[in-house]
């Protein structure tokens, strides 16, 4: 296998623990903390996981190791989407599983939740591990969507755990992996199988956070990697002035990611979903305030500028959720067919027209006709729009530039408007993770091991204290009942881990808040440049702006 350098270099990169991990398997010891209750809804979550709930957070110091000496087999996947880091939590569990015991074994069921059901696995050793560490992907054994969540698959796995004497199972993945894993540790726990469940928050949206997860892992190297690309792009239109960049940032949902970049960056535009929703902004109020920010620049002659847009935020305007939820309507069972088979697309335009609410149909007709067209071809398998694939960049460019027509015609507006669009996702999913990510995520799989070597089940490995140095980071494990709720999901009450969107209230849309009409109209742009690995530390090990305005004293 031919390798880069820097591939090289970082399989000799030595990741950095907390402090208290620091010692030595045969130094560390557990402290118990209080017992704990859900974040909301204690009495039904309780109902629900009788054998899990309420269990006691944990920290481990440095002291002697008291725990029972006997081999372990460890089950590791990985869920979801890939994230920068997750090579390193294997390799931390890794680490730790066999310094702990030599005979001890590490299983990987390969591409998700659906190895650990089909028993599709491979048995890490050393010279296998050895070629991924540091290293970005999720090709060490793969990952994948399928969701982990019946109690018949339940039995499938308590049968694949017993016939490979596997004692305990790490989920690494998003809110919805580890709800299941909380779900699956209770079933485990109810069929005194003796196997245990310990879960790692992973995903480069961010929105696995709360009281108790500063971050989840793969956030700051995705968000670095994304800023170092806007911030060249921003450099490039500052140079050669003559184009606005729609820049479409992932995060499916929350747009934890797009505040970051733009934190980072600092530029002309950024939309954060939330502040959408709260405003209830139409897309016409959207279009006005990119408009504004492109005539007021225009006017001290700059045609140029940029603006980052979030993922999901066309779902969290008002008047097209209504719109979208009415597709899925009128689309519905048969009539799918029926409009499929209309011959041209003024025909469609007529069935829909027919079909869609007034206010809807006005909220259709101003959309650009590939949009249009866009929301009705690409649908999911069950016939919905799927919301992630419009091209929400080439939207919101397109309305401006309607808008800016009028104000031209109306003589307010005098400049020029040439738009170039971007999407950035899977360039950041993989990137080699960063000091920071690769320092996270080995802690958060090592300290999974010593969870599962001091018997605990249903926890969520936990890092935290991490705005400062790794060496003060805080090891240790929460239950996953203490972050759950109940939320309506397809119909049903259900208990979930709460997805955390962005707060606005929050340090970081607030910095924002504060300095977003200035950067919206002055060229004040920030150029992170690469990622670097090797250097001082105030730049090879410096957390995201997020974590540091949220952590600010
Ligand atoms: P996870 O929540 O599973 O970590 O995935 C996040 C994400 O990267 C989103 O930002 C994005 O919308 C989605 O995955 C895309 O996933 P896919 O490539 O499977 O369509």
């Amino acid at each position: 296998m031919t390798i880069s350098s820097l591939q090289k270099a970082r399989y000799e990169y030595t990741p950095k623990l907390p402090g208290m991990l620091r010692n030595g398997i045969a130094d560390i010891c557990v402290k118990e903390g209080a017992e704990t209750q859900s974040v909301a809804d204690q009495e039904k979550i309780k109902a629900l996981f009788p054998n899990t709930y309420g269990k006691k957070e944990i920290t481990f110091q440095k002291g002697q190791n008291t725990s029972e000496a006997k081999k372990q087999v460890v089950g590791v996947i990985l869920s979801g989407g890939q994230a920068p880091g997750g090579h390193n939590v294997i390799c931390g569990l890794y680490d730790a599983l066999k310094a702990t015991n030599k005979d001890n074994e590490l299983y990987g069921f390969k591409g998700g939740p659906s190895g650990l059901i089909e028993d599709d696995y491979l048995i890490f050793d050393d010279e296998y591990i050895n070629q991924y560490r540091n290293t970005g992907g999720f090709d060490i054994i793969g990952s994948g969507r399928t969701k982990l969540e019946t109690n018949e698959q339940f039995a499938v796995v308590a049968e694949v755990c017993k016939k490979h004497g596997i004692t305990a199972i790490v989920i690494i993945g998003g809110d919805d992996s580890n709800t299941n894993a909380g779900v699956l540790a209770e079933y485990f726990a109810a069929h005194n199988t003796g196997v245990q469940v310990i879960g790692c928050p992973k995903t480069i949206d961010g929105d696995l956070k709360n009281e108790d997860i500063e971050c989840s892992f793969g956030f700051d190297t995705a968000t670095k990697t994304y800023s170092e690309i806007i911030g060249n792009i921003a450099r490039d239109a500052n140079s050669a002035k003559k184009y606005w960049h729609f820049i479409k940032v992932m995060g499916r949902s929350a747009s934890h990611v797009a505040l970051e970049c733009a934190l980072q960056t600092q530029p002309n535009i950024c939309l954060v979903s939330e502040e959408v929703a709260e405003k209830k902004m139409s897309l016409a109020d959207i279009t006005n305030y990119i408009a504004d920010a492109v005539e007021k620049r225009a006017a001290k002659g700059m045609n140029f500028g940029i603006a980052v847009i979030p993922e999901g935020v066309v779902e969290f305007v008002p008047e097209f959720s209504v719109l979208i939820h009415e597709i899925n309507e009128l689309l519905a069972g048969s009539k799918a067919d029926e409009f499929n088979a209309l011959p041209s697309w003024e025909a469609k335009y007529a069935f829909i027209q027919n079909g869609l609410t007034k206010e809807s149909m006005d909220v259709f007709a101003i959309l650009p006709q590939a949009i249009q067209q866009q929301l009705f071809l690409d649908r999911d398998p069950h016939g919905n729009v799927q919301v992630s694939l419009i091209e929400s960049e080439k939207l919101f460019s397109a309305m401006v530039k309607e808008n800016l027509a009028a104000r031209k015609a109306a003589g307010t507006y005098k400049g020029k408007f040439s738009a170039l669009h971007h999407f950035l996702g899977y360039e950041g999913r993989c990137a080699f993770p960063s000091n920071f990510d690769s320092d996270y995520c080995y802690s958060l799989g090592y300290n999974a091991f010593m969870l599962i070597q001091y018997g605990y089940n249903g926890y969520l490995s936990k890092v935290s204290n991490l705005s400062a140095p790794a060496n003060e980071w805080v090891a240790g494990g929460m239950p996953i009942t203490k972050m759950m709720n109940i939320e309506r999901r397809h119909g049903e009450d259900k208990p979930v881990i709460k997805k955390a969107l962005v707060e606005l209230d929050g340090a970081p849309f607030k910095y924002f808040e504060a300095h977003r009409d200035e950067w919206a109209v002055e060229t004040s742009f920030v150029y992170p440049g690469a990622i670097q690995y090797y250097g001082p530390a105030e730049v090879c090990d410096a957390t995201t702006k997020t974590l540091a305005l949220e952590h600010a004293k």
